[in-house]
Parts: structure tokens; C-alpha cells; sequence
């Protein structure tokens, strides 16, 4: 029993996210900014399987010439971005680039983005080298990737 459920869910894993090396990506999207005209922001989930500690340290498209990685920092009432340098990736932990919080930004939008286009973007890892994950592109109040917007 305890074997037939490991198997279960090594299945299940193995369905889930987008393999990509050793880099497992999830729930990737994209969404224009409200905040900021003629930019655009891009969310996903990514565990660091590779076995060594990483870091995540930028990424390219070419649906812009600018692409920073950003959080938020609380500024008084006010969450203002801020770019940073880099996003930690122990081994073994998941990375959560979502509304809010950190994510990748894309600055001077080459064409305004339209939701159901699909945006490939080339993540750069310091060690894990570059992945590229097809970004869906969603409504600009979207808050997460819909369930099976990754499947195929
Ligand atoms: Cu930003």
C-alpha cells in the first residue's frame, strides 16, 4: 500500500509542473501592470531540484529591452517595487514570484500585451544556466494561474 502510494505520487509529480532541468517551474503567467503604463509583469513558482543552491538572477523576452527582477517593499502604506539583484534558491526550495510579492518585470513593452498570447521567457539562473517557460499572458487583475493553464 505504502509503495502503490509512493508510485501515486511520483506519478502526480511528474504531471504537475513544467520539467525544465532540474528547475521546476510552475504556474508561470504574465499580466500588464496596472501600476506602471506600458509594463508588464510576469509570476511563476519554481523549485530548485538541481541538489545544489541557486539563485535566480534575471530574465530576457523579447516583448521588451528592459527586464528586471522586482519585489515589494512596504514604503508606509504604501508597496512600492524595488528592483533586486537576485532571488535565493536553496536547494530543495520553492521560490513563489506572485502578485504582491517578488516577480519579473518587463519595462517599455515593445507591443501592449493582449490576454491568450503566450510569452516565452528565458530565466536565467546563476547556476542552472538559462530555461525558457511559455508565459500565458492574463487579465490585468489576474491573481494566479488558473488550474491547468500549464497543462499539455
Ligand atoms: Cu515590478
Amino acid at each position: 500500500m505504502k509503495k502503490l502510494f509512493a508510485a501515486a505520487a511520483v506519478l502526480l509529480l511528474a504531471a504537475t509542473p513544467v520539467l525544465a532541468g532540474d528547475m521546476e517551474v510552475s504556474g508561470a503567467f504574465l499580466r500588464a501592470s496596472p501600476k506602471v503604463a506600458n509594463a508588464g509583469a510576469g509570476f511563476l513558482t519554481v523549485k530548485n531540484a538541481t541538489g545544489q543552491d541557486d539563485r535566480l538572477i534575471g530574465a530576457q523576452a523579447d516583448i521588451s529591452k528592459i527586464v528586471e527582477l522586482h519585489t515589494h517593499v512596504r514604503d508606509g502604506d504604501i508597496m512600492r517595487m524595488r528592483p533586486v539583484e537576485a532571488i535565493a534558491l536553496p536547494a530543495g526550495a520553492t521560490a513563489e514570484l506572485k502578485p504582491g510579492g517578488d516577480h519579473v518585470m518587463f519595462i517599455n513593452l515593445s507591443k501592449p500585451l493582449e490576454e491568450g498570447q503566450k510569452i516565452p521567457v528565458t530565466l536565467v539562473f546563476e547556476k542552472a544556466g538559462r530555461k525558457t517557460v511559455e508565459m500565458p499572458v492574463l487579465s490585468v487583475g489576474a491573481m494566479a494561474a488558473p488550474a491547468g493553464a500549464m497543462k499539455h
